[in-house]
């Protein structure tokens, strides 16, 4: 489980932990447990930048490039490494089903077992075929996120689990890694950070992180968060409890974020602010990224460029692009691939039936 020496020699994707050391909880005797997750791709989009205008740059920060194909690696390498600096043999997670695919799949990885306690029906296929492929025990719960949650604190307080939801400050430390890489990249932070809000875990997380590189130096400024919610399931909105939220995008269906408080400071502290996107305008945002730039994303990452639409182009939005100066650099996260929800896209793909093999045949089904 040490690092192994060859792998060090080879210099290539050593993983969040390796990368950034020395802003993390761990030393030399830490066990990393890692699948080279991070350095996820920072892609300039010519086509969100010609919709701001005003001579903006927008970049998408595409975290569905990592090992499970969610931004849940970065904090999960941390927390299942720390598990096992503790010795632990177990660890468990609520989840909407990015956490779970994570965890199953770092457990898996660290030798130890996993156990992941689910809404029942609500799980996007591709995730929960994770997390059975990884070995992790399943468990399908009458009830939502939010009761999963509930049940997973009072196991752990009962029985010897590492608890690895974003109530675990590993979690959050390992995901700020993906602030640093933006600056890295850009060379200053941006002026704008939009990402969806579930458990708040994320936006908390990249807060953090820059923060942390701005008082040590490495950039000169702070971005705006802005946070985006599905409108059925918008507590931190609406800034009460939601106890039946509702959403196609089923990763952030979640009516009581654990990150609540720490959501609302970031975006206080960052003049930021937080937006509801309805499901009909996360699917049309989810197609347009996937026609347009090539990038397939799952619904609740595509909350992030449908709040970017809305921020520039509506009345009613929560922040408003339309007077923003000159030159500014947004940069949204899309949090998931959208492999790992096929259902949603292909309800509305119908059936491509098939026809005879032939030139024929074909060049009149292409429209020739
Ligand atoms: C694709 O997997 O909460 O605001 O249990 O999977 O940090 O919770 C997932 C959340 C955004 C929201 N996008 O992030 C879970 C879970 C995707 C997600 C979020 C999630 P947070």
């Amino acid at each position: 489980m040490l690092m192994d020496a060859t792998r060090s020699k080879l210099k290539q994707g050593r993983g969040v932990i390796e990368q950034y050391r020395e802003y993390l909880p761990v030393s030399e005797s830490t066990p990393i447990v890692s699948l080279d997750e991070g350095d996820t791709p920072l892609i300039y989009s010519s086509r969100l930048s010609k919709r701001i205008g005003r001579g903006c740059d927008v970049f998408v920060k595409n975290e569905g490039i990592n090992p499970t194909c969610s931004f849940k690696d970065r904090g999960m390498t941390l927390a299942v490494s720390k598990a096992m600096e503790g010795k632990a043999n177990a660890i468990i997670c609520a989840s909407t089903g990015n956490t779970s695919a994570s965890a199953a799949a770092y457990a898996a990885r660290a030798g130890i077992s996993c156990v992941v306690i689910l809404p029942a029906g609500k799980i996007a296929s591709g995730k929960l075929l994770q997390a059975f492929a990884c070995g992790a025990k399943i468990v399908a719960i009458d009830g939502n996120f939010d009761d999963a949650l509930r049940i997973v604190r009072e196991i752990s307080e009962r029985d010897d689990f590492i608890v690895v939801n974003s109530i675990n400050p590993n979690r959050i430390a390992g995901q700020k890694t993906a602030a640093f890489e933006i600056v890295d990249v850009m060379g200053d932070a941006p002026d704008f950070h939009l990402l969806p809000l579930g458990n708040a875990g994320n936006i908390t997380a990249y807060w953090t992180g820059y923060r942390q590189y701005q008082s040590r130096q490495r950039s000169t400024k702070l971005p705006a968060m802005i946070g985006f919610q599905a409108a059925c399931a918008a507590p931190i909105f609406h800034d009460r409890i939601i106890n039946k939220p509702e959403t196609i995008a089923s990763a952030i269906r979640i009516g009581n974020p654990a990150s609540w408080k720490q959501a609302r400071a970031a975006i206080a502290e960052s003049s930021g602010a937080v937006d509801i996107i309805p499901d009909e305008e996360i699917v049309a945002a989810q197609i347009w990224l996937a026609r347009h730039e090539g990038i397939l994303v799952e619904p609740a990452s595509a909350a992030a460029i449908a709040g970017f639409f809305k921020c520039c182009n509506s009345q009613e939005a929560a922040y408003s692009f339309k007077e923003i100066p000159e030159g500014r650099r947004i940069v949204c996260t899309v949090t998931g691939h959208g492999l790992k929800d096929p259902d949603v896209i292909m309800q509305r793909m119908g059936r491509v039936e098939p026809v005879a093999a032939t030139v024929n045949d074909v060049r009149r089904a292409i429209g020739l």
